[in-house]
């Protein structure tokens, strides 16, 4: 079924969308795709809740077609809690199929798709038509590492925007020296330094910028001034105080920081050091758990699940994973990685 189809002359939507930078991107092309249909856009709001969370108070304040982007709301209780229409575009692997009466759930994995594809570009691709932001979905694609995948998109924003990428625009490595990538970064400082309050300005001037240049005179610039300086900051305490663990390669550093900036942090230092494992720790209610190895050489999906059997939760992907763990738990789990790192066979 396609999208108009579905929404069917319901004039009034909401949209929840996820904290990132591609889930924000895809929230402000979804609002200007139903804005050129005439219709009303009532809110957009990110995701409050842990992870992909959404909270009743969220979804109790929504009006009309609820739009969900970004977010494997299948894997929630979502679909459940409202008992709305819902409209979901998403590109996470899914754990059921939400397509009913009620429903649209959108996502290529669903058709058996695996390419990996943000959720920008494919609201782009479906609506381009009618929204001609697609600078606004490069920055999406950039923040979730698609630039490969991407190509007839990173190919128009070249013949637009020639001065805000760079000659590799395939190369997400490349790409980190781009305009696309600062704006993608803007948009993470705007949850790390300001918060769910940071991320709606965040959608206010994305959503009214009509070049990318517009927003390095935005006042979203404060929130990455203050974010460079923290990363900054960190990476040096990092160098100074971080534990080292030859026999895994492994650094573990307990984080100290005021903003939410952990996993952010976490990608920035192993890429600097992408055969290393990189452990970020916080202490939160619970302790929180950022894992890269970029190389790949250790699975840190795996690992945070070793680690956290019985006393948390862990996982994610392979080069990229996190866990939870609670107060009462964090000695042995402290207790399990330092053996572990300690009698390390790769
Ligand atoms: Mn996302």
């Amino acid at each position: 079924m396609k999208v108009e189809d579905f929404i069917g002359d319901e004039k009034l939507f909401s949209i929840i969308y996820h904290r990132d930078s591609d889930g924000l991107t895809s929230a402000v092309l979804m609002k200007k795709y139903l804005e050129s249909l005439g219709r009303r856009v009532f809110l957009v709001k990110p995701n409050d809740a842990p992870g992909i969370g959404v909270t009743d108070r969220l979804l109790r304040s929504v009006e009309g077609l609820l739009v969900i982007v970004d977010i494997g709301v299948d894997q929630t209780d979502v679909p459940e809690r409202f008992d709305g229409k819902i409209l979901v575009i998403d590109h996470h692997i899914p754990s059921r199929n939400l397509n009913s009466e009620r429903i649209l759930h959108i996502n290529p994995r669903l058709e058996g798709d695996d390419v990996y594809r943000p959720a920008s570009y494919l609201i782009w691709k479906m609506f381009r038509e009618r929204v001609d932001s697609e600078w606004v979905a490069g920055v999406g694609v950039y923040g979730d590492y698609g630039v490969g995948n991407c190509k007839d998109l990173m190919d128009e924003i070249a013949k637009k925007y020639p001065d805000i990428l760079v000659e590799k625009r395939y190369d997400q490595v490349a790409m980190r020296e781009s305009l696309l990538a600062v704006l993608s970064d803007m948009i993470e400082a705007s949850r790390a330094i300001g918060g769910l309050r940071g991320l709606n300005r965040a959608f206010e001037e994305f959503y009214r910028a009509n070049s990318p240049s517009e927003l390095l005179r935005s006042r979203l610039v404060l929130y990455l001034d203050k974010y460079r300086g923290e990363l900054e900051r960190l990476e040096q305490d990092f160098r100074e105080n971080s534990e080292y663990f030859p026999n895994a390669n492994a650094y573990v550093y307990m984080i100290e920081s005021r903003y939410n900036l952990s996993s952010s942090f976490s990608t920035m230092i192993s890429e600097k050091i992408p055969d290393s494992v990189v452990l970020i720790l916080k202490k939160n209610r619970v302790l929180q758990v950022n894992a890269r190895c970029q190389s790949g050489r250790v699975n840190v999906a795996e690992l945070m699940r070793e680690l956290t059997e019985g006393i948390g939760s862990g996982g994610g992907h392979e080069r990229a994973a996190g866990a939870h763990v609670p107060r009462r738990h964090v000695e042995e789990f402290l207790n399990r990685l330092r053996e572990k790192l300690e009698t390390f066979q790769g």
